[in-house]
């Protein structure tokens, strides 16, 4: 069972600080992560309902490229068996893979339950640990039933009840198996990109008030689940529950100017600890968020913030409901500071800082966003363990795209992956940080939400003109299982 890392954090003896050297902590988890939506397939399948992903990839305009759906994608569906074999292949110790809540329960509540869709999960979870490999489950990734965002979605509270009817389901089903629970992934990226900006789904612009009204709600869920983990199933289950939270790191523009270093504080706060400080710390949101959106909200006429608040009942609820910490790390920025005098308000806005992309940092080739910066990752790991009281973390998801074409070959990726290991290396025996495991997003090539298909993070390669969804490993594949079989880097001379 994964709990704390068994080995101590000093320097072991047979490390002489060349960490080529150096192995992973005994028991580190090995893993790879995939979701739902972007593997599965069979969007209608066996009485799957539909999800806010299903109703936004049919809608033409271009929404997603070339207008691709993950109506099939890699069809893990019904090709649950190559999957497991690529999980064997590389000898991972964890899968994290997220369930299809409308898959389980069609119309979002457990008015009725899909039996098929139950089955399913119970054959990957069982084969899984048949195959001696931990399941880490994501209740939550991005596919909101279409049902529940009908009546008001994340900016709903009734979305927070139905989502603790759902975990407690789930916990109840599943967690006499499954020990590792994510709530919900990423509720960032979800409150600002599908309720703010409305680039993904559910599509929905409301700037200034969409992500915050969204967040609160989601915080509020994963509270209520973590507390029903906690009091119904804890004990006799024994497993850990917390909610997977992505940041970049951020360096000041100018290293040397005050505001810019500020702003790169805020670039942190209106993103990691915009959910970690009400979870891990004090049940309410980050100081600065709470200043400077009061302030630009009173500037914008508005009667009050446009930051909800929570009760002091909900505060003591929220507070302390995570019982490790889950990072997805991807990108690094340099922030600037920016004024934002305009009256329009966005969450951006509030922020008042800009990111830009030191030109120097390569850019991964799938995906304009990521600029590889690895030695990011230790920056953050040391701010997470200074901030939160030196939790337990699992790095839940890291990666790096190919465009379509991809090469099997794929060497300057795996150069990538080995600065990143080696910088988690030097968070682990240089700054004391308890990092418990690794998980590159994502096993297989698949669905990569508005860049379709466009877009490869895969371990495996998934060739998505064949009809038999063939998958390849990549050379990172291959050099990742020497990683996990040795628990080091291989030395590259060795
Ligand atoms: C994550 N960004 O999302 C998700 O958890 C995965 O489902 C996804 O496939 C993966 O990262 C790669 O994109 C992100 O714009 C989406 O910074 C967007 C961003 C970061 C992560």
């Amino acid at each position: 069972m994964a709990s704390t890392p068994s080995t101590t954090l000093a320097t072991p003896a047979y490390c002489n600080w060349n960490l080529e050297d150096a192995s992973f902590p005994e028991q580190f988890a090995w893993g790879a992560s995939t979701s739902a939506y972007q593997i599965e397939g069979g969007w209608d399948a066996d009485g799957k309902g539909p999800s806010i992903w299903d109703t936004f990839a049919h809608q033409a305009g271009e929404r997603v490229f070339e207008n691709q759906t993950g109506d099939v994608t890699c069809s893990s569906y019904t090709l649950w068996e190559e999957d497991l074999k690529c999980i064997k292949q590389l000898g991972l110790t964890h899968y994290r893979f997220s369930l299809s809540w409308s898959r389980l329960l069609p119309d979002g509540t457990t008015g009725f339950v899909n039996q098929k869709g139950v089955d399913y999960y119970n054959t990957v979870i069982d084969s899984l640990l048949a195959n001696k490999v931990t399941p880490m489950v994501t209740l939550y990734h991005f596919d909101l039933p279409q049902c529940l965002e009908d009546r008001g979605g994340w900016r709903s509270g009734a979305t927070v009840e139905a989502f603790d009817a759902y975990a407690h389901f789930c916990f109840r089903t599943f967690g006499d198996r499954v020990k590792l629970w994510l709530t919900i992934n990423e509720p960032y990226v979800i409150a600002e990109l599908g309720y703010e900006t409305g680039i993904m789904a559910p599509g929905i612009k409301e700037p200034g008030t969409g992500a915050y009204l969204s967040a609160h709600n989601m915080i509020k869920a994963h509270a209520a689940a973590w507390h029903t983990y906690d009091e119904v199933f804890r004990k006799q289950q024994g497993g850990l529950v917390s909610i997977a939270l992505n940041s970049d790191w951020a360096e000041p523009f100018h290293p040397n100017s005050p505001a810019d270093q500020e702003a790169a504080k805020r670039h942190i706060g209106f993103c990691l600890d915009w959910f970690a400080t009400p979870i891990f710390m004090n049940g309410d949101y980050p100081v600065v968020m709470k200043s400077k959106i009061s302030a630009m909200s009173k500037k914008q006429g508005y009667p009050s913030s446009r930051l909800p608040e929570f009760t002091p009942e909900e505060k003591m609820t929220i507070k302390g409901t995570a019982d490790f910490f889950a990072l997805n790390y991807y990108t690094t920025r340099k922030i600037k500071h920016q004024d934002y005098a305009c009256g329009q308000p966005s969450s951006t806005g509030d922020k008042e800082a800009e990111q830009v992309t030191d030109p120097s940092w390569p850019v991964a080739t799938g995906s304009s966003w990521l600029a590889v910066v690895p030695w990011g990752l230790r920056h953050l790991l040391k701010y997470i363990k200074d901030t939160y009281n030196h939790p337990i973390i699992y790095i839940t998801e890291n990666g790096f795209s190919q465009s379509d074409p991809a090469p099997l070959d794929d060497s300057r990726r795996w150069e990538y992956f080995r600065l990143t290991l080696q910088e988690i290396l030097k968070a682990i025996y240089i700054d004391d940080v308890r990092v418990a495991g690794y998980f590159v997003w994502s096993l297989l090539d698949n669905f990569e939400w508005t860049c379709g298909y466009s877009s490869r993070f895969g371990l495996f390669h998934v060739d998505f003109e064949n009809a038999a969804l063939p998958r390849v490993p990549y050379t990172s594949a291959i050099e990742y299982t020497k990683v996990i079989a040795n628990n080091r880097l291989m030395n590259l001379h060795g």
